[in-house]
């Protein structure tokens, strides 16, 4: 894998227009942080994205999850985005047939597509799902293409997953199929070199990894929960750590986000060294 590279060297390398632009924040900010904002009301996600915004990388929506969801909570967000440069990342996990998930993704009442550079979906359905996603997200008539982009989620953090082996293996193959379109993974650490897969790495390969789990004050939650700090995600190959409650529900959430910040950069500094 290329995680011993700086950020500054992925981003001037990476075949991927959006993961250039994502290692390009990353460095500008020297911040490798994702906010999960799973709150329920417009005005707390934007009151977050305004705080936090300086020391993130990306935010993390569940867009389906607020109360009051209309086009301004999309316009404020993306005012947001611009004036402290970090992207959007819709944590969807589509999961369901090719029509469906195109539907899902574009247009319908929240118009994913419009507004989310980062979406993520599950691969149970077969490697079709990667595919109608990339053919939405690089139709011709649509105007953000090179601004989108997909995770694939292919571990969980909670107890018993069943995304493991044969499964994680498999979401390797079908980034590898569809380079202009899928970033990297959702996954506990770097997958490069899983064992089983069967599509031959590129020269270029470059896959991106988000970690979610992370927390520094807590082992997991009565839900399943497990959590990892940022130096040990970050070790075992997390380009960005997504924390969630472990910041927007500490007692002071913008001195939170900047412990994780911190912690988050230097693990990184450690890992290119
Ligand atoms: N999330 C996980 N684990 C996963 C995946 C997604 O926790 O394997 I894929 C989401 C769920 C929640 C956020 O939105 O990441 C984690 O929030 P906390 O840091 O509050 O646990």
């Amino acid at each position: 894998s290329k995680s011993h590279l700086t950020y500054g060297a992925r981003a001037r390398t990476h075949p991927n227009p959006l993961a250039r632009r994502l290692f390009e924040v990353a460095e500008a900010k020297q911040s490798n942080v994702t906010v999960s904002a799973d709150v329920t009301t417009t005005q707390e996600l934007l009151d977050l994205a305004d705080r936090l915004g300086p020391y993130i990388a990306v935010i993390k929506t569940h867009i389906d999850i607020l109360s009051d969801f209309s086009s301004e909570t999309i316009t404020g967000l993306q005012a947001l985005a611009s004036k402290h440069n970090f992207l959007i990342f819709e944590d969807r996990k589509f999961i369901d047939i090719g029509n469906t998930v195109q539907k899902q993704y574009h247009g319908g009442a929240l118009r994913i597509s419009e507004w989310a550079h980062i979406i993520n979906c599950a691969v149970l359905p077969g490697e079709g799902i990667v595919q109608a996603l990339a053919q939405t997200a690089q139709a011709p008539d649509f105007p953000h293409g090179p601004e989108r982009g997909l995770l694939i989620l292919a571990e969980m953090t909670s107890k018993g997953s069943l995304a493991t082996g044969a499964y994680t293996a498999a979401s390797v193959d079908y980034a590898r199929n569809y380079p202009s379109f899928v970033l990297g993974f959702v996954s506990t650490r770097s997958l490069g070199e899983a064992e089983g897969t069967t599509v031959a790495p590129s020269e270029e390969e470059d896959f991106v990894v988000f970690t979610t789990g992370v927390n520094l004050s807590s082992k997991g939650d009565k839900l399943g929960q497990q959590y990892q700090t940022p130096q040990s995600a970050i070790g075992r190959g997390a380009d960005f750590i997504i924390a969630g409650r472990g910041i927007y529900a500490a007692p002071d959430a913008v001195d939170a986000a900047r412990q994780y910040q911190q912690q988050g950069w230097a693990a990184y500094l450690a890992r290119v060294q």
